[in-house]
């Protein structure tokens, strides 16, 4: 029996090596800052707010306690007290799966001697290959303190983990941040005069050169509005913008981010809400000369976000974000790009924080994006247009980043 469209685009998409274009892993030269490892994978953010919801324990106890503890209790709520049925969970099961763990013959000490056989080095190598990820963004932000001094020593980079400029604290903090720049021998007022636009911009100019970047990020809450009468919509025009411009980066904006929703969550207790996408459409209008890497955490703004990009090609949405990350949303989102857009966007990013979890972002967002793309050759060829596997393949590393490297000119 010959194969159906549908197996050969699994097929090809699996054996098409990824280019993960937003990550918040680290290049292994950094150390301690590359998380790994069943621990860290149970104390992520996504797990723990569910945890909580599990758990009676007050908020204060849990953050006093180890990490290990931590991940003891994550472990306990989720997993032995209840079924690990969500999108999270799962993602704890698939990647100790990839890896040829069992999760249930296995308690947590078990599953953690399962790892202490491995180096980090060689961790890195197996999850990398197994998950077929050819390189891997980062998210660099000099404001962090555990992460600038190994920028400033230097470091012998990992050229498959490439580097993103993140500066949030820049534009959404700018009194703070202009106080931190200061300290820092740039010359810069609150007030945003012309010397200060000048010094900020050669702060970013620094930092582009000294990580390399790919390209310049920031998250946006939905208050996000350009243009206004704000310090952040004039970094934007007066720093941001012209600074792409100059050093070929494209600006990414993650949109629609409520920081904070419960506090007491910490990491944990960022909520989501509508943006604002006039602002998106008046920025790629009036900005021909820049790019714009956008994605939408509200799943309300999926499709205006897609019907932007079909009018704008200085505009490329991405990844399914954060809590638009399940699976019925992939689906939805892929498809409906697909069809609007054909295959000029980025399907997804992992938004890795653990290197383990590449396993399973990748496991579960290929084989959506797969099943998406499949129905639509099938329709195609209803038509009486057979793909061949060379245009799948095509597609494919298109899809899988090839696309994106073209938009940021690389
Ligand atoms: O998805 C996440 O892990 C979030 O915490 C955020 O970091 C988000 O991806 C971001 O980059 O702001
Ligand atoms: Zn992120």
């Amino acid at each position: 029996m010959p194969e159906s469209i549908a197996q050969r685009v699994h097929r090809i998409l699996a054996a098409t090596p990824v280019h993960d274009i937003h990550t918040h892993l680290y290049d292994p030269a950094m150390g301690n800052l590359l998380l790994w490892g069943i621990d860290e994978q149970l104390v992520y953010h996504y797990l723990v707010s569910e945890s909580f919801r599990q758990m009676d324990m007050p908020f204060e106890r849990f953050w006093a306690a180890s990490r290990s503890e931590q991940a003891g209790f994550v472990w306990d709520a989720l997993f032995v007290r209840h079924s690990p049925v969500s999108e999270a969970c799962r993602g704890v099961l698939t990647s100790l799966n990839l890896l040829g763990i069992d999760p249930r013959r296995n308690d947590l000490a078990a599953l953690r001697r399962h790892f202490a056989r491995w180096t980090p080095g060689e961790f890195v190598e197996r999850v990398l290959g197994t998950a077929n990820v050819a390189s891997i963004c980062m998210t660099n932000s000099p404001f962090d303190d555990e992460e600038r001094p190994h920028w400033e020593a230097g470091f012998a980079r990992d050229p498959r983990f490439v580097a993103a400029l993140r500066i949030d604290p820049l534009l959404v903090a700018w009194p703070d941040t202009c106080r931190w720049l200061r300290d820092r021998g740039y010359e810069v007022e609150v007030g945003l005069g012309e010397r200060t636009i000048s010094e900020v911009r050669r702060f970013l100019a620094d930092w582009t050169r000294r990580i390399d970047s790919r390209y310049c990020m920031v998250s946006l809450p939905p208050s996000f509005v350009w243009p206004a009468d704000s310090d952040l919509s004039r970094l934007i025009s007066e720093v941001v913008l012209p600074h792409c411009r100059e050093h070929g980066q494209a600006f990414a904006m993650m949109m629609g981010v409520k920081r904070a929703v419960n506090p007491a969550l910490r990491m944990a207790g960022d909520g989501v809400g509508l943006a604002d996408l006039s602002s998106l459409q008046r920025l790629c209008a009036e900005h021909p000369g820049n790019r714009f890497l956008v994605t939408c955490l509200a799943r309300e703004n999926q499709h205006e976000l897609v019907v932007l990009a079909r009018k704008f090609r200085n505009l490329h949405p991405f990844g399914c974000w954060w809590f638009t990350n399940t699976p019925q949303l992939i689906s939805e989102i892929t498809t409906m790009r697909l069809e609007l857009l054909g295959t000029s966007f980025t399907p997804q990013h992992s938004d890795a924080r653990v290197l383990d979890q590449l396993l399973y972002k990748w496991s579960h967002s290929r084989s959506i994006v797969a099943d998406s793309l499949a129905r639509k050759y099938e329709l195609a060829a209803a038509a009486g247009w057979d793909v061949t596997d060379d245009e799948i393949r095509r597609d494919s590393a298109e899809l899988l980043g090839g696309g994106f490297a073209r938009f940021l000119g690389r």
